[in-house]
C-alpha cells in the first residue's frame, strides 16, 4: 500500500504531466503555415541538417536580413540546429544569390548539385531571393527531397493583393476574426510584431500588395498624420516585397481639401489629387496606388458630376503615373434608379468604356455578376473588355459562405471561375488568361482577395479559413497548381504529415465548397440570405427598400416554379456572354444544374437529368448538403489523436455549429419554397423540426461583420 504522502505526490506528478502534455500539444494557430516543426523523417532530417548548416545569403540590405532571419527561425525548427551564415559561397551548402540570368522581377531558380550536395537559389533581385527561400522552406516543410531540385518559377499574375475592408476605428466590414490588425491609434510609434508576421506570411505565398483600408472609404486616411502611419507600415512591409495601397474616397477633395467639388474634370480637383500623390510619394516612394469604389452603394464618384467611371479613374491615374502608381477601379456597381436586372448593370456601365481607361488603370471585377455568392457564373465582363486589364476580385472573408463558423475551402471556387471559358477570342479564352494578361497582351495584371484577417489569435477565426488566404497567394503565383495540391501543401505545413491526417483533411476541404452550396443555395439559387448581415437563410425577405436587396427578387418563386429567367424571354442577361457560352446555358434542359436557377424560371415539375422533378431535386440537394457536413464531422473525429487538442476541439465545435446551421438552412428554405411548390418533402428525408413561422421569427441584430 502506498503511503498517503507518496500517493499524493504521484497524483500531483500525474496532474502536472497531464497539464504539460495538453499545453505542449496545444497550438493556437498563430504561426499559420510557417510552423517549421521538426522533420520527423530521419533520412530527410539528415539531408536538411547538412544542407542548412552553412548558408550564404548575398547582400546586406533589409531583404537579405529578412532572409537570414527567416532561415534562422526555420532551420532551427526544421532541423533543431541553428544555421551558420558564411561569407563566401565556397563554404556554403546553401547559396542564395543574385544572377544576371533573366528570371524577371520576382522570379527565382533553385538547383541542386548532386555531387557536392549543395543547393543554389538564384534571382535578379533580393525579393526574388526571398521568394526562392520561401519556396525552398515550403519544400522542406512539406518534407520533400531537396537533392534533385531544378525549379524555375515566376509569378503568373503581376499584382497579388489583399484588400482589407478595415476601417480606421479597427472595425472590419464583413470581418469574422476580431478587429483590424492595423492599430491606427498606436501607429506610427508602435510596431506590433503582428505586422512583421503578417508580412512574412504574405511573402511566403507571394502576395506583394496590400490595400490597408475599406473600399467604403474614409478620406481621413489621406490626411498628413495618417499618412505617417501608412508610411510606418510601408516601411515594415517593404523588405518583404509588399507595397501598400489605399482606398481613395472620391469626395476627399471636398472633405479634407476644402474644395467645393470633386468633379474629375475640374482643374483644381485634378491639382488636389496631384498634390496629394506627391505628398504620399515623398513619404512612401514605392506606394502602390489607389483602389476605388465609386458610385456604388452610396459611395461618391464621378457620376455625381455626370462624368464617367473612366473620367474618374483617369484623373487619379494622372496623379500617380509620374511615380509608376496604379489605379484599381472597381466594377462592382449597380443602381437602384435603374430598373434593370442587377446582373447586367456592371457590364452595361463598364463594357462601353473599354479602351477609354489610362494605361495605369486596372478595372477590378468581382468573380461573378452579383456579389460573392456561394456559386456564381463568371462575370460576363471577363470576356468583354479586351482593351482593359481586368483584375479579379475574390472574397476570402466568407460573407456569404458561412462567415466565421463554416469550414469552406475556397480554392475549388477560385479554380472553377479561373478555368471558365469566356470564348472571348475563341475556345480556350479562359478567365485565367484574361486576368493574367496573356489573352490580350496586357502588361498589367492582377488578382485581389478581400482579406479574412483580424486580430484573433489564429488570424482568420476558423482554423481552416487560413487555407483560403494561403490558396489565393499560391494560385496567383502559380496558376497550374490544383486546389488539391494547394490543400495538401497547406495541410502538411499547418497540421502535419501523417498519411491519414493528410488524406482526411484533403477530402474534407475539397468537398466543402460543394457541400456548402448544397445546403445554402443549390441549383443556382442566390442571394437568399439574411438582410444586412447576410447571416442565415431569409428566402422570404421582401422588406428592404431596394428590390435588388431582397431575396425574393433573386429566386422569384411562384406557383409555377422558381428561378430568374435571364434568357431572351426574360432579362436577357445571358446575351452579355459570347454565343458559345450562351449556348451552354440557354436551354433549361441542358443548362448545367449549377447555374440552372441563375438563368431559368423552372417549373416545379421540370424533369431533371437525374430523373427527379425540380422540387425533388431541391429537396435532394439540401439534404445532400446536410449529409455532407455530417460526413465532415465524422471524418474530423477520426483525427483526434493526430492534431493538437486545441485546434482539434476548435474545429470540432465549429463543425457542430456548421451542422446545425446547415439543417437550419435546409429546413427554412424547403418549408418556404414548399408554400409555392405545394408538394411534400419526400419521406426519405428528415422532416423540419419547426414550422416556417418559427424560422421567420428568428432575428440576429448583432450578427458580426455589419455595422460600425
Ligand atoms: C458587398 C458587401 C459590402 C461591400 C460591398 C463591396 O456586403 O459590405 O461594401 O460588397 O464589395 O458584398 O463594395
Amino acid at each position: 500500500m502506498l503511503k498517503p504522502v507518496a500517493h499524493t505526490y504521484r497524483l500531483l506528478l500525474t496532474a502536472v504531466a497531464l497539464l504539460l502534455s495538453s499545453v505542449l500539444f496545444a497550438e493556437d494557430g498563430y504561426q499559420l503555415w510557417l510552423r517549421y516543426s521538426k522533420t520527423d523523417n530521419p533520412v530527410l532530417l539528415q539531408q536538411y541538417t547538412q544542407l542548412f548548416s552553412n548558408i550564404y545569403v548575398q547582400g546586406n540590405n533589409a531583404t537579405s536580413k529578412v532572409i537570414r532571419d527567416e532561415l534562422t527561425l526555420a532551420v532551427k525548427g526544421i532541423t533543431g540546429k541553428e544555421p551558420v551564415f558564411v561569407t563566401s559561397t565556397a563554404k556554403a551548402q546553401l547559396v542564395i544569390q543574385l544572377t544576371t540570368e533573366s528570371l524577371g522581377d520576382e522570379g527565382f531558380r533553385i538547383t541542386s548539385n548532386t555531387a557536392s550536395k549543395t543547393v543554389t537559389v538564384l534571382a535578379n533581385n533580393h525579393v526574388g531571393m526571398l521568394y526562392g527561400t520561401f519556396h525552398l522552406l515550403r519544400l522542406a516543410q512539406t518534407q520533400q527531397n531537396l537533392s534533385q531540385l531544378n525549379v524555375t518559377s515566376k509569378p503568373a499574375v503581376q499584382l497579388r493583393i489583399l484588400n482589407h475592408w478595415d476601417n480606421l476605428n479597427r472595425y472590419v466590414e464583413r470581418g469574422y476574426a476580431g478587429i483590424s490588425i492595423f492599430n491606427w491609434h498606436t501607429l506610427p510609434g508602435y510596431i506590433d510584431q503582428r505586422y512583421i508576421d503578417y508580412a512574412r506570411a504574405n511573402a511566403s505565398i507571394g502576395i506583394n500588395g496590400t490595400v490597408l483600408t475599406n473600399v467604403n472609404a474614409n478620406a481621413w486616411v489621406l490626411t498628413a498624420p495618417y499618412l505617417q502611419k501608412v508610411k510606418a507600415l510601408a516601411d515594415v512591409f517593404r523588405p518583404y516585397g509588399i507595397k501598400v495601397y489605399l482606398t481613395a474616397r472620391f469626395s476627399a477633395p471636398i472633405e479634407i481639401g476644402r474644395l467645393k467639388t470633386a468633379d474629375p474634370l475640374d482643374p483644381q480637383v485634378q491639382q488636389w489629387w496631384k498634390d496629394k500623390a506627391r505628398e504620399i510619394y515623398t513619404l512612401i516612394p514605392d506606394f502602390g496606388g489607389f483602389l476605388v469604389k465609386a458610385n456604388s452603394e452610396g459611395q461618391p464618384g464621378p457620376q455625381d458630376y455626370h462624368r464617367s467611371h473612366a473620367d474618374g479613374a483617369n484623373m487619379l491615374a494622372a496623379a500617380v503615373v509620374p511615380y509608376k502608381g496604379i489605379i484599381m477601379w472597381r466594377a462592382f456597381v449597380y443602381s437602384h434608379e435603374t430598373p434593370e436586372d442587377r446582373f447586367k448593370q456592371a457590364y452595361n456601365e463598364f463594357q462601353p468604356l473599354d479602351g477609354k481607361f489610362s494605361s495605369n488603370v486596372l478595372v477590378q471585377v468581382k468573380n461573378g455578376p452579383i456579389d460573392f455568392q456561394p456559386r456564381e457564373p463568371f462575370s460576363p465582363l471577363f470576356g468583354a473588355m479586351p482593351k482593359t486589364p481586368l483584375m479579379m476580385e475574390f472574397q476570402l472573408t466568407q460573407e456569404y459562405l458561412g462567415q466565421g463558423t463554416h469550414l469552406v475551402y475556397e480554392a475549388p471556387l477560385f479554380k472553377e471561375v479561373l478555368q471558365s471559358d469566356t470564348y472571348a477570342n475563341d475556345k480556350g479564352s479562359f478567365v485565367q488568361k484574361v486576368i493574367d494578361g496573356s489573352l490580350n497582351n496586357h502588361t498589367l495584371s492582377g488578382i485581389a482577395g478581400v482579406a479574412n484577417i483580424g486580430n484573433d489569435i489564429n488570424w482568420c477565426g476558423h482554423p481552416f479559413a487560413q487555407a483560403n488566404w494561403y490558396a489565393l497567394g499560391r494560385m496567383a503565383w502559380n496558376s497550374s497548381l490544383s486546389a488539391e495540391e494547394i490543400a495538401e501543401e497547406w495541410i502538411r505545413q499547418t497540421f502535419g504529415h501523417d498519411a491519414q491526417l493528410v488524406a482526411t483533411c484533403k477530402q474534407l476541404m475539397l468537398a466543402s465548397h460543394e457541400t456548402m452550396v448544397n445546403y445554402m443555395t443549390p441549383l443556382g439559387l442566390h442571394h437568399i440570405m439574411g438582410n444586412g448581415h447576410h447571416y442565415g437563410p431569409l428566402p422570404w425577405g421582401n422588406t428592404l427598400p431596394r428590390a435588388d436587396w431582397n431575396p425574393v427578387y433573386y429566386h422569384r418563386a411562384d406557383s409555377f416554379g422558381i428561378g430568374f429567367n435571364r434568357t431572351a424571354t426574360g432579362s436577357n442577361a445571358l446575351a452579355q456572354y459570347q454565343p458559345a457560352v450562351q449556348q451552354q446555358w440557354q436551354d433549361s434542359n441542358t443548362c448545367n444544374l449549377r447555374y440552372l436557377l441563375w438563368f431559368h424560371h423552372v417549373s416545379w415539375y421540370h424533369k431533371m437529368p437525374t430523373g427527379n422533378t425540380l422540387w425533388q431535386q431541391l429537396c435532394n440537394s439540401y439534404n445532400t448538403g446536410v449529409a455532407g457536413v455530417a460526413a465532415m464531422q465524422q471524418q474530423w473525429n477520426t483525427l483526434h489523436n493526430k492534431i493538437d487538442i486545441q485546434r482539434f476541439k476548435q474545429v470540432q465545435q465549429l463543425l457542430q455549429i456548421q451542422y446545425n446551421e446547415a439543417v437550419w438552412w435546409r429546413d427554412a428554405c424547403l418549408l418556404y419554397f414548399q408554400t409555392f411548390s405545394k408538394q411534400p418533402i419526400p419521406n426519405e428525408y428528415q422532416q423540419p423540426a419547426h414550422t416556417l413561422h418559427y424560422y421567420q421569427g428568428l432575428h440576429f441584430p448583432y450578427a458580426p461583420g455589419n455595422g460600425q
